[in-house]
């Protein structure tokens, strides 16, 4: 929108002034219409110098303005909206320390290949590029640049459109990650004609380009998959982000072979589908011997290709976008550049309906392996031990989901986040939200808030309680939008566990130790929203589906038991181990 302003009369002895008026438009309107015209709906961020009044302009003409309490929050909710739409989430911060603290979530979002935009304000470019010493003085550009895939600033009223234009390219196309966007304070009020203005925006066309796979490299993965006698496909969240969700099934149940899904992969297939082999992860890594990775990559999680998790050798055929991912650990042998959707369907060309099944010793290997893994953890999630422990309560979540698959499930914490990862089934795609690929904690309220608003569906955030604690302030945030978030705090009493014990016997308890039986269900209750105290599995079950019925923000106190617990949940491996204290 523009606003009519009245030019003043050049001079103030105009004996009949005529009265020209002109229409303008200013840097806070073009801002606001360049992101409506592509489409942007939603921005999430926290006002203050100085973006204030872009917060209120954007909320007048019809943006959906969600304000947080802390701009990490904010910047994980833009993020996660990111992932499940494939248009850039834009976070709003003030300059210097919201900026940084929107950083965080910036830095992670690039890290996860979620495409989002942190727009922030900064201050006086003169005062700040000879260090004068400004209000909230930092040079934003230059900082946010390592950690980000592209930095833009603008400068001038009648750029705004080629800046938020180059900011959304550089979010979607190619890998995805994040971008970031300086606005200088002096920006916002310049003026410029309307019309001029409304020309110099940009409507940017085919965002995300596909790209196309070279028939060689295709038919080069396929000659390998063919020849494989105990295939793997592996699913990433980038075949997650992809939205090829059928061609993906399609090409896993025509070759008949083997999927292991990644975290934020859960439910592209059922989980529950008979070629999943996600129950029996280990033997299929380690057996397989030619793999098929789909939007994933060979990092840490996947303990870089090699060594003991891998076994026996084996050939890799990756799917990815990034043509620069491909060798990045080990050799892959067949890679294919191109976005997923376009490199499975051209597969799927080939692939036909006759396409040799694996071996059947490979597949009936994999469903022992499977069938005694699930009827471990069936005798597992059976028990009711006093107190209840992440088993226990997880068996109760886990119906609830299965119940209910639409739900979105945000996940955070380190036993809370693996024992959940393995126990609660996904059956449809884009529905698991994590730590992802830093392992990070404090994602919990953030996702929670962008996966709610983007989708209007029912959320359930499991959380530690030590993960709960980075974003916890934002249960106002819940309660102020009346968001259909349920926060379930795996309350154990402590980082891990709450048993450990200072071992100077002073007053100061352990590093890792909270507040005992604390009562998170108090905190939402302060907000006007519902807080329920549950011990036992049955209680668990009533609060839960009472909280999904009230579509209300709701959080449960699930105490389990503060024994329950490993030191970095299946990260063990991770810490350091210092050679004095074995001695
Ligand atoms: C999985 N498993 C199951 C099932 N699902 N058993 C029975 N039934 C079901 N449904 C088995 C699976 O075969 C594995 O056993 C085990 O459970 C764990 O499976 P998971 O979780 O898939 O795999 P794993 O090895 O724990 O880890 C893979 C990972 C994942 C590294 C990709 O752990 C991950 O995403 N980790 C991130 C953790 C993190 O970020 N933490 C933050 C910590 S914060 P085996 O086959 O016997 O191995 C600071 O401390
Ligand atoms: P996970 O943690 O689930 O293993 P990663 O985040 O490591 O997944 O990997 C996701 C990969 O998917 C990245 O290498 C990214 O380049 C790739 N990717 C994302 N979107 C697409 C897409 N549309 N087409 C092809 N590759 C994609």
């Amino acid at each position: 929108m523009s606003s009519v302003l009245e030019t003043p009369p050049a001079t103030m002895h105009n004996v009949a002034p005529i009265a020209e008026t002109r229409e303008l438009t200013d840097g806070f309107h073009l801002v606001i219409d360049a992101l409506k015209l592509n489409g942007i709906e939603t921005i999430y961020g926290l006002p203050g110098i100085p973006i204030t009044d872009l917060t209120r302009m954007a909320q007048a003409e019809g943006l959906r303005v969600i304000s947080f309490r802390h701009e990490q929050n904010a910047g994980n909710a833009a993020a996660i909206a990111g992932f499940l739409t494939g248009k850039p989430g834009i976070c709003l911060t003030v300059s210097a320390p919201g900026f940084l603290n929107g950083l965080t979530a910036l830095a992670n979002a690039t890290t996860n290949c979620f495409p989002m935009i942190l727009i922030s304000g900064s201050s006086e470019r003169e005062i700040v590029d000879l260090q004068q010493g400004d209000y909230e003085e930092m040079d934003q550009l230059a900082i946010a640049k390592p950690l980000c895939k592209a930095a833009f600033r603008v400068l001038h009223a009648e750029d705004i459109g080629v800046g938020i234009a180059r900011a959304i390219r550089a979010a979607v196309s190619g890998r995805p990650g994040g971008v970031y966007l300086d606005l200088p304070a002096k920006l916002f009020a310049q003026t410029m004609d309307a019309q001029a203005g409304r020309k110099s925006l940009i409507k940017v066309v085919d965002p995300a380009p596909r790209q196309i796979p070279a028939p060689d490299t295709v038919q080069r993965a396929l000659d390998l998959l063919k020849g494989a006698k105990r295939p793997l496909i592996l699913l990433g969240k980038g075949a997650a982000y992809a939205r090829a969700d059928e061609a993906i099934r399609t090409l896993v149940e025509k070759t008949g072979i083997p999927y292991l899904p990644m975290s934020m992969a859960k439910g592209l297939l059922p989980d529950t589908h008979p070629q999943s082999a996600a129950a029996t992860r280990s033997y299929a890594l380690a057996e397989a011997d030619v793999v098929l990775l789909i939007g994933a990559r060979l990092n840490w999680l996947l303990s870089h290709g090699k060594g003991k998790t891998w076994g026996k050798p084996k050939q890799f055929v990756q799917i990815d976008i990034s043509a620069q991912e491909m060798d990045s650990n080990v050799a892959i042998a067949a890679p294919i550049v191109g976005d997923i959707g376009s490199c499975v369907a051209s597969l799927l060309d080939q692939v036909g309906d006759n396409f040799p099944q694996p071996p059947k010793e490979w597949l009936d290997a994999v469903n022992e392996k499977k069938n005694t893994n699930l009827q471990k953890m069936a005798a597992t999630l059976a028990k009711n031990p006093s107190p209840m422990n992440f088993h226990s309560a997880l068996r109760v979540l886990r119906d609830i989901v299965k119940a209910n698959p639409d739900i979105n499930v945000v996940n955070e914490g380190a036993n809370t986040l693996d024992y959940a990862r393995a126990i609660i089934d996904m059956y449809q795609p884009r529905k698991r939200f994590d730590s992802g690929t830093w392992g990070v904690m404090g994602i919990g309220m953030g996702f929670a808030i962008g996966a709610a608003v983007t989708s209007g569906k029912q959320v359930l955030a499991i959380e530690g309680d030590s993960a709960f604690g980075f974003s916890g302030m934002e249960l106002e945030t819940i309660c102020r939008y009346e968001l259909p978030v349920c926060t379930i705090i795996f309350n154990n009493n402590g980082v891990y566990r709450g048993t450990d014990v200072n071992p100077t016997g002073g007053k100061d308890v352990a590093p890792t130790v909270f507040v005992k039986d604390a009562r998170y269900d108090k905190m939402i209750e302060a907000f006007g929203g519902i807080g329920y105290n549950v011990t036992t599995p049955d209680e668990l079950e009533k609060a839960v589906k009472e909280a999904i019925a009230s579509g209300k923000p709701t959080l449960i106190n699930a105490v389990i038991d503060e024994a329950a617990g490993t030191e970095s949940g299946r990260l063990t491996n991770l810490n350091p181990q210092s050679a004095a204290m074995k001695k």
